[in-house]
């Protein structure tokens, strides 16, 4: 039998096998267990060897902890004023600021590679990791296979499964070595396997591209993922504004069900600084918008009744990395507060 078409035989057979299961439950979705079957056939259909896919997959087991964290994420039941004094609290300001500035010369040097500000890498690598503290200690196998095997989002988590696999392949960690969050967000700057195979970058010249644990490697990571999705390092990301009395909410971008969408709704939405101040937005602290001649859209994290915010070009890059308007403007926040130490701890 040519690989096509045993791999369509044995999903056939565990297909049939489950189909004949007298559980009616059974028949609608095969066990964890034939799950992970079918996405050993596929890997070896797609070329990966078999003690290499076997090492990976097999005597992986369901966790339960994952997906019950999945579905409590603490975005889903906050809002931003609860938000974002817990996720930018005083130790990461200062953590963040001592940061910068113990790592100046190298976080210069990769800035201007990449054209990034250095704040914002500091700022990512903070909220991703805490400065590295918290990488995780989760197998990324048993993460990513557990979460495409639940469903809601599978056809997010099953191509990390394969993406996965072609780190060790390439010789970038190995198998025991690949850990990461209960989300199968991996190393210091929290990528999942794809971001990795997109962005990571050896910038120490060793061979490895080693976002759990080479600073250099990290840093220029964060920067070339910013920069290959249309980092502007003459922009800043945005700025919180206040709006008149009366004001036509439609005018916000509101919110998308894909990254593609929701690009979609900020480009219809964007106008000129002018024109914001034409319908009466002001920055925050009540003075006259900025008179640069750029676009910006209006985002309203909580709706109406919560904070606004301008965003510029770099927004849409933050959103590519984490499409939450809560991350966004915590990463935001974070890199200005840092851009003018003293930093302003309280909210
Ligand atoms: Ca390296």
């Amino acid at each position: 039998m040519n690989k096509r078409f045993s791999a369509f035989f044995l999903s056939s057979v565990i297909w049939l096998s489950v189909l004949l299961s007298s559980n009616a439950q059974a028949a609608e979705k095969p066990s964890f267990e034939q799950y992970i079957e079918l996405i050993k056939t596929e890997a070896i259909d797609k070329g990966y060897d078999k003690s290499l896919v076997d090492e990976a997959l097999n005597g992986l087991t369901y966790r339960h902890k994952v997906v019950k964290k999945d579905k409590t994420q603490p975005e889903f039941i906050q809002t931003l004023d609860t938000y974002l004094p817990k996720r930018v609290n005083d130790w990461v300001v200062k953590k963040a600021l001592k940061q910068l500035n113990d790592n100046e010369a190298l976080l210069t040097t990769i800035g201007n590679d990449f054209g990034v500000q250095p704040r914002f890498i500091v700022a990512l690598w903070g909220l991703e990791s805490a400065f590295g503290k918290y990488t995780g200690s989760h197998s990324v196998f048993a993460a990513l296979t557990t979460l495409a095997y639940e469903g809601r989002r599978e056809s997010l988590y099953r191509p990390q499964i394969f993406a996965a696999l072609e780190i060790i392949k390439r010789g970038e960690n190995t198998v025991a070595g690949l850990k990461g969050s209960w989300a199968g967000a991996m190393g210091q700057t929290q990528f999942l396997p794809t971001s990795y195979l997109n962005y990571a970058v050896d910038y120490d010249g060793d061979g490895k591209k080693d976002i759990w644990n080479n600073k250099a490697d990290v840093f220029a990571s964060i920067a070339n993922y910013l920069k290959s999705e249309g980092w502007d390092n003459d922009g800043t990301w945005g700025r919180q504004v206040k709006l008149p009395k009366t004001f036509d909410i439609n005018l916000s971008v509101g919110k998308g069900r894909s990254l593609a969408q929701w690009l979609k709704k900020y480009r219809a939405g964007e106008k000129s600084l002018a024109d914001w101040r034409q319908l009466g937005l002001l920055r925050f602290d009540g003075t006259s918008l900025p008179s640069k001649n750029i676009k910006a859209a209006l985002i309203l994290p909580d709706d109406a009744k919560g904070r606004a915010y301008l965003a510029y070009n770099n927004y849409k890059t933050l959103m590519h990395w984490n499409r939450s308007y809560y991350f966004v403007t915590s990463v935001g926040y974070l890199a200005d507060l840092i851009k003018y130490p003293p930093a302003r701890l309280k909210l």
